[in-house]
């Protein structure tokens, strides 16, 4: 019976250690979120809005940059956007000419296939918009976007369309900053992260309807819808 009794006091023992170590792990879980959720809060900007009409903002930077060189700095001096490819003209506009198109305010979540997600109010110019002065070519079925730091991805022009699809110059109201693409980014609306090209430079309009970039040259799934589950 001595050794029941022991079995019994170890089983006890185990579960009242058992025990102890889950309220420590919630303690850690709960300082944890705390920590996550005041880094979260830091990194708004002071001239960021943080709702609108009833939905909650994230910060417009991400909780860790995953950019394939690091965030890049464009000097504004020297900087063109570039309408190159099958186009009638190629065109090239500074900072302020494209700011000149109507601006078009959207609020979109962006889906890194890395499991983060970021709601952010973006303002932009319509994609369409910066290509009608160049003239796409009846052929020009897919855009290329090339970016500062030799990052590229492409989308169809049709779904561009669709979508009515913006380059963003304002997140949360406030400029574009650097780590999120500064001075532009394609709010790639219902694809997956990699499609929402920053630091964009150049639009090539193609019709290398196969073409692959960065990331989906490395196996990343070219149409990258995002898999809604609502
Ligand atoms: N120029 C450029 N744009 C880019 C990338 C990049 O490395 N370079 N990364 C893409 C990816 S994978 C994502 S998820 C989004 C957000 O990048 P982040 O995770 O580094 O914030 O930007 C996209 N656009
Ligand atoms: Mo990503």
């Amino acid at each position: 019976m001595k050794g029941k009794k022991g079995l019994l006091f170890a089983m006890v023992s185990f579960l009242v250690i058992a025990a102890a170590g889950c309220g420590e792990q919630a303690e850690i879980n709960r300082e944890y979120s705390e920590i996550m959720s005041r880094a979260t809060e830091d990194r708004f900007s002071a001239t960021e809005i943080r709702d609108y009409k009833g939905v909650r903002l994230d910060p417009s930077i991400g909780p860790r940059d995953n950019s394939i060189t690091g965030i890049q700095s464009v000097n504004m001096e020297e900087y063109t956007l570039s309408i190159t490819g099958l186009v009638k003209t190629v065109t090239e506009y500074t900072y302020e000419e494209v700011l000149e198109y109507p601006s078009v305010e959207k609020l979109i979540t962006l889906y890194c296939v890395e499991g983060w997600d970021a709601t952010i109010l973006w303002e932009g110019v319509r994609i369409t918009d910066l290509l009608e002065k160049a003239g796409p070519l009846e052929d020009g079925k897919i855009l290329v976007f090339r970016c500062h730091d030799g990052y590229t991805t492409s989308m169809p022009l049709s779904e561009i369309q669709e979508k009515d699809m913006i380059l963003a110059y304002h997140s949360n109201g406030a400029p574009l900053p650097e780590p999120m693409g500064f001075p532009f980014i394609v709010v790639a609306e219902d694809k997956l992260g990699y499609k929402w090209a920053r630091w964009v430079v150049e639009i090539e309009v193609s019709d290398d309807v196969d073409y692959e970039g960065t990331w989906e040259r490395r196996g990343y799934d070219n149409e990258a819808d995002v898999p809604f589950e609502e």
